[in-house]
């Protein structure tokens, strides 16, 4: 189940953090369909406790599978899903098949309104009772996978996906989202539960629908989240084979390299010799919802130019099935998204750019970033070739004949003679500017007859990136 349902030559995934579901149909239809984005990963779509302050984490303590959040009601949701669909962008939804909410002092109650007493695991909008869960057992050792799988992940009581009742909820919460017109799943936690298992239930699950749009037959796609950095008991390829699996040393490795902790020149083997998944196998990322909590290598928004950087190369590389981050602006791990004094979420707002404006992020809205979504639609299929560098910072190369790109990580000028591989004309950076009417905001680039282009990044450019494309000639 490795098939994303991409429509067209559409092939990026934006992840809507904390959206609603109004505002996601719109962005769909103002700004995601035109700009050419695959898909939306959006939050979890079923009741979650309501916690003191609304952390964005309560939505990982499931009470029920009642479509009800914060983001909106079913009615919103099916609205939701039907009009990306009908603009060609397909919707992924976050779910939780390994646990249910953790304890809480006080009556716990979920966003639509049920009770539930996690301390004895009694959840009945489900139902699931205390014979559903795995006994109660702390996760210290992570080169345990009976602790990994049977015990419970920072006290989430723990799902036993083995059990038939279990199985039989689950597969009834996901087919109910495929009914909706959804075209696929993030599996939050997968490490933590047996492959096995897993096997089962999307086996079990019903084929995309035909009234959604998708071809007769279509599989959901899969992505799982695993954490495997190496050297750990549960892995990766116990996942992989399943569905795609989220390659976190992707993530690690390009924040290294734009850090400057790595010379770009490295990247000329990026992919499977790096030690990543097969291409077809990875979802991959500069930043996901957790890790740009965590500091260390991870590159977020808060460093705008390097996370600028890595996403173009994220993009303009053929490699991995790409996510773009979209964030709300935080300061520590429990921040909240942006709400109002009822505790509502807001919608985003947005400034005369195009950019947002109150209190989310947007980093699919920087022109840097959609633009280079509409640079990796421009040359799908391609090889990469041609690949330039100056022995360290400073690289280059081509996507086919329809697209080319530069970088320049080091404190010094680029100004070269390159082969761009395109074919003869005037061409805009698609990364200093936009193409409107005919006229480009930014650099442009001239290309003759032998495919060379001088191109030149200043270290003190806004941007250290210049990117062309078949698809922005002048
Ligand atoms: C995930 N993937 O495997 C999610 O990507 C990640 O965001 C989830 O953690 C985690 N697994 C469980 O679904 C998030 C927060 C945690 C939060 C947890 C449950 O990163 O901080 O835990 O969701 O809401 C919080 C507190 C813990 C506490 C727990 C239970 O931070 O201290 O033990 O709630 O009350
Ligand atoms: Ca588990």
């Amino acid at each position: 189940q490795h098939n994303p349902h991409w429509w067209g030559n559409r092939n990026t995934i934006v992840h809507l953090f904390e959206w609603k579901w109004e505002d996601i149909a719109e962005e769909c239809e103002n700004f995601l369909g035109p700009r050419g984005f695959a898909g939306v990963q959006v939050s979890p779509a079923n009741e979650n406790i309501v916690s003191p302050g609304r952390p964005w984490w309560e939505r990982y303590q499931p009470i029920s599978y009642k479509l009800i959040t914060r983001s909106g009601n079913e009615e919103q949701f099916a609205d939701m899903v039907r009009r990306c669909n009908e603009v060609g962008v397909r919707i992924y939804v976050d779910v939780l098949l390994n646990h249910m909410s953790a304890d809480f002092v006080g009556q716990a109650v979920g966003t639509a309104g049920t009770e539930a007493d996690p301390a004895v695991k009694s959840f009945p909008g489900v139902p699931y009772s205390a014979e559903d869960f795995h006994p109660s057992c702390e996760i210290y050792d992570w080169n345990d996978r009976y602790q990994i799988q049977h015990c419970e992940l920072v006290g989430l009581k723990d799902l036993d996906q083995s059990r038939d009742w279990v199985r039989t909820k689950l597969i009834e919460f996901l087919d109910h989202l495929i009914e909706l017109g959804v075209a696929g799943f993030r599996v939050d936690a997968a490490k933590h539960m047996a492959s096995e298992d897993l096997e089962f239930i999307y086996g079990s699950l019903s084929d995309l629908k035909i009234e959604h749009g998708f071809p007769h037959s279509s599989r959901p796609f899969i992505f799982q989240e695993v954490i495997d950095h190496g050297g750990q008991e549960v892995t990766r390829e116990e996942y992989n084979s399943l569905g795609a699996v989220t390659e976190f040393r992707f993530s690690q490795e390009i924040g290294n390299a734009f850090r400057g902790n790595n010379a770009l020149k490295w990247l000329q083997s990026w992919g499977t010799d790096w030690g990543f998944l097969s291409s077809g196998q990875a979802l991959t990322f500069v930043d996901n919802h957790d890790n740009q909590r965590d500091g260390g290598a991870v590159l977020t928004y808060k460093s705008p130019r390097q996370y600028k950087m890595a996403t173009a190369f994220h993009l303009a590389y053929p490699y991995g099935i790409s996510r773009v981050m979209s964030s709300f602006a935080f300061d520590d791990h429990d921040s909240a998204p942006p709400q109002d004094a009822q505790e509502e979420l807001i919608s985003p707002e947005f400034d005369a750019d195009g950019g947002c404006a109150n209190g989310w992020i947007c980093e699919h809205r920087w022109r840097q970033i959609y633009n280079m979504v509409g640079f990796k639609n421009a040359v799908r299929d391609t090889e990469i070739s041609n690949w330039w560098d100056n022995g360290d910072s400073q690289i280059a190369f081509c996507r086919g004949s329809k697209g080319f790109i530069a970088f320049n990580n080091n404190m010094y000028n680029l100004a070269e003679v390159l082969q761009t591989c395109l074919p003869k004309g005037v061409y805009c950076d698609v990364i200093s500017g936009d193409l409107i009417n005919g006229s480009c905001s930014g650099k442009s680039v001239y290309v003759g007859d032998d495919g060379l282009g001088f191109v030149s990044i200043d270290s003190d450019d806004f941007d250290g990136v210049l990117a062309i494309h078949v698809d922005a000639r002048i």
